[in-house]
């Protein structure tokens, strides 16, 4: 090996290590593989993971049908051929396309409506059930200009007072019980995108909106923003750390002890809470910048 083949393949190799690196490393959750979705850690991640997977099936098999039909074509019509023209507009040829949209139609198409219909009843919008479990964890969550703030309530059970938990861009839960958010905005739209939970929810200025999910492993897991909201969009990163329910309730009383010691009542800004709005009760709306009041709209 010359001289410059031995460089060319040490600094292939550095450049190796550096990707290993960067892919094994830049998150404290490594993925299982480099390819596809992050890895699903939730409950009902595997509805949304299915109708991915289920839709790059017909469209391969879409595309080796077309690739096939297309090289055969190619194939017969060669210079023995001879040409024939038509417009296609013939009852045949008009009929054999509409058999084919509305086949393609309603296999492909049909089977996404029919069962994400399924999943978001049963799932993903069934807020109503995801409340009434007895160890389900209540959160607000204020998107703003460029953070995330978390509102738990404390002992007493009621948001927007003294013993609350508040904090930034840091949002701990349980594993295996249903974490329910009631999101709202205090400025521009932003959504709220979890995205190792398969679940994604847009904080709207003006009402609240809300999400829910069950996560299945402990660990530290990426909050991101997915609406362009403003000119530091990029910072609106937070980190979702889901613990053993112990260590869990563990943290959220000490975090309840040291908040109500800091607490001041004077200090409006701070008191951006709501009145928690149960599942049912219609449309909440607030005005979320200025710590208004839930009211029930249409
Ligand atoms: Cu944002």
């Amino acid at each position: 090996m010359n001289t410059q083949m031995k460089a060319l393949a040490a600094g292939g190799t550095a450049l190796a290590s550096l990707l290993y690196g960067a892919l094994a490393f830049a998150d404290p959750v490594p993925e299982t593989s480099i390819w596809g979705l992050p890895r699903d850690a939730s409950q009902d991640g595997h509805r949304i993971d299915w109708l991915i997977n289920v839709t790059n099936i017909f469209v391969v098999l879409l595309f080796v049908v077309m690739c096939a039909w297309m090289a055969y074509a190619v194939a017969k019509h060669n210079e023995k051929h001879k040409a024939e023209y038509d417009h296609g507009d013939s009852k045949h040829h008009v009929a054999v396309a509409m058999g084919v949209s509305a086949l393609i139609f309603f296999v492909v198409d049909g089977n996404l409506w029919f069962n994400s219909t399924i999943d978001v009843n049963t799932a993903f919008w069934n807020h109503a059930a995801a409340e009434k479990h007895p160890e389900a964890v209540l959160i607000e969550l204020n998107a703003h200009q460029w953070a995330w703030d978390a509102r738990y309530a404390g002992p007493d059970g009621k948001f927007n007072n003294a013993d609350d938990v508040v904090t930034l861009n840091d949002i701990r839960v349980p594993k295996g019980v249903p974490i329910v958010f009631q999101i709202a905005s205090a400025d521009v739209i932003h959504s709220f995108y979890l995205p190792n939970f398969r679940v994604k929810q847009d904080a709207m200025p003006g009402m609240i909106t809300r999400l829910w999910f069950v996560a299945k492993e402990a660990g530290e897991f990426d909050i991101g923003c997915a609406q362009h909201c403003g000119t530091h969009h990029y910072k609106m990163k937070g980190r979702l750390t889901v613990l053993e329910v112990d260590d869990y309730k563990r943290w959220h009383a000490e975090m309840s002890a040291q908040r109500a010691r800091a607490f001041n009542p004077k200090d409006e800004n701070a008191q951006w809470g709501w009145e928690w709005k149960s599942a049912g009760e219609g449309h909440a709306t607030k005005d979320a910048a200025h710590g208004g009041e839930v009211k029930s709209g249409s």
